[in-house]
């Protein structure tokens, strides 16, 4: 009896939603709740700016299924993409969710709306969007209202004329119009706790006057309108340059709101850079230029969200793959917060293309399930804060976490090997100025036998096989020389067992892939169960 109360109780523990006290703020670079504790931002984009202006899916699932999908591949926050016309073109916001597909001459996906959702499908276009919010925050899900384009259609590129204050499309007093109501709209909606202000500024209009001009305006047309939503702010080049902040600052009436977004995908480091390259080399090159161009906003006190990465689930694209190794490691390193490209298994239409189906998604084709669910698991490991205010009392250490499974090195209570295992369960380690890994509270040391053979922890930290260098142009590799001289480098053997083997493609190769090689030592005050 004793026993089955207590199951109940961790169950109910375990199941009942987790209400954060928000409105969110910001204190430096975190973004945290009202009792001051860090909330980490882990977000699926779901898009609602197409020529339609209806959140993808709802034809194929109820959003209230679609919502409880989202929160049970652990994300706790969906930025929701709108377009400016949804809220300033009367011609387009009176039309019902029936008459915007009927218009375009959707009528298949008119039937799936009557039948998943009949609640929205003779409802003004605002009102469906609304009760997508709503249905997010019954399933405890944050929300950030993303600006992603004026005139509704997929986004984005260079000469779509609404890349810039002033293009065609984007006329900056009609965007503050549009801003101004989805702030009204939504304030008092408690689990709307972002505006992300404008997607992927670019074009030839760009210039830095302008953005501060507009942005500033905008920002506080926002918070005016709605005091606690977070006020985030994308920059320049499809949102892959923010270096202008470092020497002029954002000036606004309002403080511990502001956060910055970035997006960061591996077809714009360019669309072949992993593949010709060496993933070591090209990863150093590019997290350089992205740490000088948005990263180092953490370092000046500023959250920064990566509103969007993301890959081809199905593994067939290598340049995303490496990338992704790459951007893994960024991530867990800086413990950004992030939104991910993108839940949305198939539109209704993109880019002119009926019922496309969406390789980037976390769902599959039918919304039904994830598409992959090695990648969820992956993910996980990015979706808890490592350390930030507020979140636990465990003292500063490292953990070592590995950007191919999102997973970090730990053992299993009683057993000899180290393996990886979740990052809730990573051993703590100190790394010294002399390059030992300490597993923390023993005296015991990560070494390296022969080549080929598991990590061991051992008592003898002074030699050679227990000092780690972090390599390569990555500094992702971990290595240590052998009684023998050899250089050997920390790997992950099939069954997730820690190993030494030979150091993989440290340059100039560009046919190896180094990543099962790949850890990142990351700063953690996040209790462990494991130590
Ligand atoms: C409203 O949208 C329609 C359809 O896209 C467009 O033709 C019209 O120019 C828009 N009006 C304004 C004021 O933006
Ligand atoms: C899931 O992703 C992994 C890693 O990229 C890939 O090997 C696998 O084939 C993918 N599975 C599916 C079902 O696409
Ligand atoms: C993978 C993908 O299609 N990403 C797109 C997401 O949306 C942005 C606009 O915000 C596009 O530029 C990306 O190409």
């Amino acid at each position: 009896m004793a026993s089955f109360v207590s199951s109940a109780i961790l169950l109910l523990f375990m199941f009942s939603p987790i209400v954060m006290p928000l409105p969110l703020s910001t204190n430096s670079r975190w973004i945290v709740d009202e009792g001051g504790r860090r909330v980490k931002l882990a977000c699926v984009n779901w898009s609602a700016h197409s020529e339609l202006m209806v959140a993808e899916g709802l034809s194929k699932q109820p959003m209230d299924t679609i919502a409880k999908r989202i929160a049970s591949m652990g994300f706790n926050c969906v930025r929701y993409t709108w377009p400016v016309y949804l809220i300033t073109n009367d011609s387009l916001a009176s039309l019902t969710v029936r008459q915007s597909f009927q218009r375009l001459g959707f009528v298949e996906s008119i039937a799936g709306i009557q039948a998943n959702n009949p609640s929205i499908i003779d409802v003004p276009l605002i009102k469906a969007y609304q009760a997508v919010v709503s249905s997010l925050g019954e399933n405890n899900l944050m929300v950030i209202l993303d600006n992603h384009i004026s005139k509704p259609g997929w986004c984005c590129n260079n000469l779509d004329d609404n890349g810039f204050f002033g293009d065609k499309y984007f006329n900056p007093d009609q965007w503050i119009t549009g801003l101004t109501r989805m702030a009204t709209l939504f304030n008092g909606v408690t689990n709307v706790v972002g505006m992300s202000l404008r997607n992927e500024l670019r074009g030839p209009k760009q210039n830095v006057n302008d953005w501060y001009k507009y942005m500033q305006k905008g920002a506080e047309a926002v918070h005016s309108a709605n005091p606690d939503v977070l006020v985030i702010l994308s920059g320049f080049d499809f949102d892959r340059d923010l270096s202008f902040i470092k020497t002029q600052f954002v000036k606004l009436t309002f403080s511990g709101k502001l956060v910055f977004e970035a997006h960061w995908y591996g077809f714009s480091d360019g669309p072949r850079t992993w593949v010709t390259g060496n993933p070591n080399e090209v990863c150093g090159r590019v997290a350089t230029y992205m740490l000088k161009t948005s990263g180092y906003l953490v370092d000046q006190g500023y959250p920064l969200f990566i509103s969007e990465f993301g890959i081809d689930q199905t593994g067939a694209n290598v340049n995303g793959n490496r990338y992704l190794n790459c951007f893994f490691g960024v991530a867990a390193e800086l413990d950004l917060d992030w939104a991910l490209w993108t839940l949305t298994g198939s539109y209704y239409v993109r880019a002119g293309v009926v019922g496309l189906n969406e390789y980037y998604g976390v769902l599959d084709y039918n919304w039904c399930a994830p598409r992959n669910s090695s990648f969820i698991q992956r993910i996980s490991g990015l979706q808890a804060p490592f350390r930030g205010p507020g979140l636990s009392e465990a003292k500063p250490h490292k953990v070592i976490f590995h950007p191919l499974t999102g997973l970090c090195i730990t053992r299993k209570p009683f057993a000899h090997r180290l393996r990886l295992g979740p990052c809730s369960e990573s051993y703590a380690w100190s790394y010294s100025p002399h390059k030992t890994l300490l597993a923390t509270r023993t005296h015991l040391c990560l070494q390296a036998d022969e080549s080929g053979t598991s990590a061991k922890l051992g008592i003898f930290c002074t030699s050679s096989n227990s000092k780690w260098e972090m390599i390569s142009d990555s500094k992702m590799h971990l290595s240590a020389k052998l009684r023998d001289g050899k250089s050997v480098c920390l790997d992950v053997a099939s069954d997730n067992t820690i190993i030494t083997s030979s150091c993989k493609c440290i340059n100039k190769d560009n046919t190896c892939d180094p990543s099962s090689q790949w850890f990142k030592l990351v700063d953690s005050t996040r209790s462990s169960t494991s130590v």
